[in-house]
């Protein structure tokens, strides 16, 4: 059942923004439902499209909307961004990705928008330190969707390699969405058990999990190279983050979350878990890393804190 009055605005309505809305109405995880985007037909046609399920589903209110919507939303989903072309640099990305978050979080913030906001653009730790910055909304309400896919993929992954469900494999990538994230294969379980009691079982060795890893984060250019995008996984992970927010659930999620102090490191947006509830991020859990974990960590950390200087320099 949808609790009453919960209103979600989505802010880009994309391949990732589109799925996002599906997902939503199928898990009747709102009541009112906005989709904001500059290419206003694709917004009202996806709504009377989406109004058509409805029909099935609890009766939800979706439409096509702007800005002014989000005043008394409880949740902000911005997945609108420019994607990268063939011979553009990283950096280059973010500077224009930058200039989108800034014209999106003025006119959101202008309509008197309280709530939180969940970021999906990439790249998605510096656009989620982005609009923190631009809206002034206190940390715990701002936050990014991290290594939520990439910590599904890793248990997808795990899954079908110890022939359990997914849900329980209690593994994360943590860090950075991007080249330098890593698993905590280390302190990682199954049911209690460690999950490398499971790999020696079946004969893997760190090597093998590494590899493991390894597909994991490249996994994307796998679907990339074959439809052009990624949306259904990452639709998915927004859809639980805004059931944990919505139903005040205080789950714990892999997030990009603000850290202060947590991992030795102050002032960045970076993959780990937290508790997820109606105020937004309630408590980081930091788990804790072997050295040569942690020393992951301090890269990927070292690589964010790099880009987001050079970005806001
Ligand atoms: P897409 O299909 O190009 O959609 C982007 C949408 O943003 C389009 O509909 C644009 O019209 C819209 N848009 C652009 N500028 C603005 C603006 N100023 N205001 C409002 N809307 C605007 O891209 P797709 O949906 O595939 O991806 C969206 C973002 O999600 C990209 O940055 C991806 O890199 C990112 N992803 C993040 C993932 C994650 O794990 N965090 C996973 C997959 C994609």
């Amino acid at each position: 059942m949808a609790l009453k009055g919960r209103k979600v605005v989505v802010i880009g309505d994309g391949a990732v923004g589109s799925a996002y809305a599906f997902a939503m109405v199928q898990q009747q995880l709102a009541e009112e439902l906005v989709i904001v985007d500059v290419f206003k037909d694709k917004t009202e046609g996806d709504a009377l499209d989406l109004e058509d399920a409805t029909a099935f589903t609890a009766p939800k209110n979706i439409y096509s909307g702007d800005y002014a919507d989000a005043k008394d939303a409880e949740l902000v989903v911005i997945t609108a961004g420019a994607p990268q072309k063939p011979g553009e640099t990283r950096l280059q990305l973010v500077d224009k990705n930058l200039k989108i978050m800034k014209s999106i979080i003025e006119p959101l913030m202008a309509s008197g928008f309280n709530g939180i906001i969940v970021v999906a653009a990439n790249p998605v730790d510096i656009m989620t330190y982005a609009a923190q910055k631009f809206s002034g909304l206190p940390k715990t309400r701002v936050f990014g969707s991290g290594t939520s896919l990439d910590t599904s993929r890793l248990r997808v992954a795990l899954g079908k390699q110890f022939n359990v469900d997914p849900r329980s494999v209690n593994a994360y990538i943590l860090g950075e969405h991007g080249d330098s994230e890593f698993a905590n294969y280390d302190e990682a379980e199954i049911g209690g058990r460690p999950l490398k009691a499971f790999a020696k079982d079946a004969n893997l060795s760190d090597d093998d999990l590494e590899q493991i890893l390894y597909q994991t984060a490249h996994k994307a250019y796998e679907i990339i190279n074959r439809k052009g995008a990624t949306y259904y996984g990452i639709a998915t992970s927004l859809a639980r983050i805004s059931r944990a927010i919505l139903r005040d659930e205080r789950v714990v999620l892999p997030i990009g979350a603000y850290l202060e102090g947590e991992y030795g490191l102050d002032d960045i947006y970076i993959g780990t878990p937290a508790i997820i509830d109606a105020q937004g991020v309630a408590k980081v859990i930091e788990i804790p890393l072997s050295p040569a974990e942690n020393e992951r960590m301090q890269a990927s950390a070292k690589t964010l804190k790099a880009i987001t200087q050079d970005a806001f320099a």
